[in-house]
């Protein structure tokens, strides 16, 4: 037996430097509050350490001691006053202890004032939507691992259910402050290194802020189970320097600049559907699949579908303003122009839907002034 044990403490010790990655511990992260909450859930671990090892210790000590086959006789202390009033203060003590540093870092985290730029960010079934307040930037974020490394089909990458089309770009050393809220079902965001986990519930806005302090890409999930495809809805921060974030802002808004450009120009069925293939494969096809065919019960297909072999006015009404109390979501805000144009051209043209039919994105901007 002495052996055994002796065998398994020298394994532990020497297994422990191989496994030097081996992060099993809390992130550390990158704000000062992320570093905070940290320390102070080191010393509640070290604290309940300390409790174990007494509590267990003076336990295993009795039962050694004080065993009946050494003709231990037990003592009788029934409402003994002291004792009583010992295990009272004691634990009253190490509550107090945890109490005090646990309520100083949560003002601290709770403290959303004076910020230097305050971002909306909205829950979607399923993609982030981030709103500059300031600014007039407004975009999607949705994964962009490829629909092959989810089949299996392709070999998975390092940032596999960790990617995005558009990630959130914030400036280093300025206070950012997140208004969080849901379009459809509560989401969360969590991005463990800045230390935020705060659910986003349609209807209420709740309130987090970061203050980063080194330059990188940071990433995060959606923390609240959303329906079919929570585990693909991640968030990807990356956080520049303060002259970057400036060029990057204004190349958004030339580039929104373009786009609206983009939409008066003619447009011909082949460019149409090829940008709706796209479209479709990025924002519907979770829903309603690959090949139009949809999932029966849930959502429906669209090829052979009344709606899209029908009236165009319909069509366009249902993917521009979605279906209330449906999983049908209002695409007007969330598509531009010129891609609800393509994708609406798109499930009237594709999968054996031969209407020839043309929706043009001059014809969307229109309905969405
Ligand atoms: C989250 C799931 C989901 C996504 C994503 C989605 N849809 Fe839908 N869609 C639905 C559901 C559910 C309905 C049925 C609504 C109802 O009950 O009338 C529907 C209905 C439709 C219809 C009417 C079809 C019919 O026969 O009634 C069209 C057209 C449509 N969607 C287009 C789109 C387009 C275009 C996109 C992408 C830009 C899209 N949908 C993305 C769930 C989704
Ligand atoms: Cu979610």
């Amino acid at each position: 037996m002495k052996r055994v044990i002796f065998g398994l403490a020298v394994l532990l010790v020497t297994a422990s430097p191989s496994h030097a990655d081996w992060t099993m511990n809390l992130t550390r992260g990158v704000t000062d509050i992320s570093r905070e909450i940290y320390d102070l859930h080191m010393v509640i671990f070290w604290i309940c350490v300390v409790i174990g090892v007494l509590v267990f210790g003076v336990m295993l000590w009795s039962v050694v001691y004080h065993r009946k086959s050494r003709g231990a006789k037990a003592k009788n202390f029934h409402e003994s006053l002291l004792v009583e009033i010992t295990w009272t203060i004691v634990p009253f003590i190490i509550l107090i202890g945890m109490a005090v540093p646990a309520t100083a870092t949560l003002i601290k985290m709770y403290d959303n004032t004076e910020a230097d730029i305050d971002i909306q960010v909205t829950g979607y079934q399923w993609k982030w939507r981030y709103q500059y307040l300031a600014e007039n930037v407004d975009f999607f974020s949705s994964l962009s691992t490829p629909r092959e490394q989810i089949n299996n089909t392709q070999e998975k990458t390092t940032d596999y259910l960790l990617e995005v089309d558009n990630p959130l770009v914030i400036p280093v050393g300025k206070k950012v402050r997140f208004l969080l809220t849901a379009n459809d079902v509560i989401h969360s965001w969590w991005v463990p290194e800045f230390a935020v986990k705060k659910d986003a519930i349609p209807g209420f806005i709740n309130e987090a802020w970061v203050i980063v302090d080194k330059p990188g890409v940071y990433r995060g999930q959606c923390a609240e189970l959303c329906g079919k495809e929570h585990g693909f809805m991640p968030i990807v921060v990356e956080v520049k320097t303060v002259a970057e974030y400036e060029s990057w802002l204004a190349e958004v808004k030339q580039a929104d600049a373009k786009q609206q450009q983009a939409a008066m120009k003619s447009w011909n069925l082949a460019d149409l559907m090829a940008m709706g293939e796209e479209v479709y494969n990025k924002a519907c096809l979770a829903c309603h699949q690959a090949e139009g065919e949809g999932i029966p019960g849930a959502f429906p297909a669209l090829k052979n579908s009344p709606v899209a072999l029908g009236e165009v006015s319909v069509h366009i009404d249902v993917v521009l303003n979605g279906k209330p109390g449906t999983a049908m979501q209002a695409y007007k805000e969330q598509l531009s122009a010129v891609e609800l144009a393509a994708v609406i051209t798109y499930e009237r043209n594709a999968w054996g839907n031969k209407t020839g039919d043309i929706v043009t994105p001059a014809q969307i901007a229109e309905l969405k002034e």
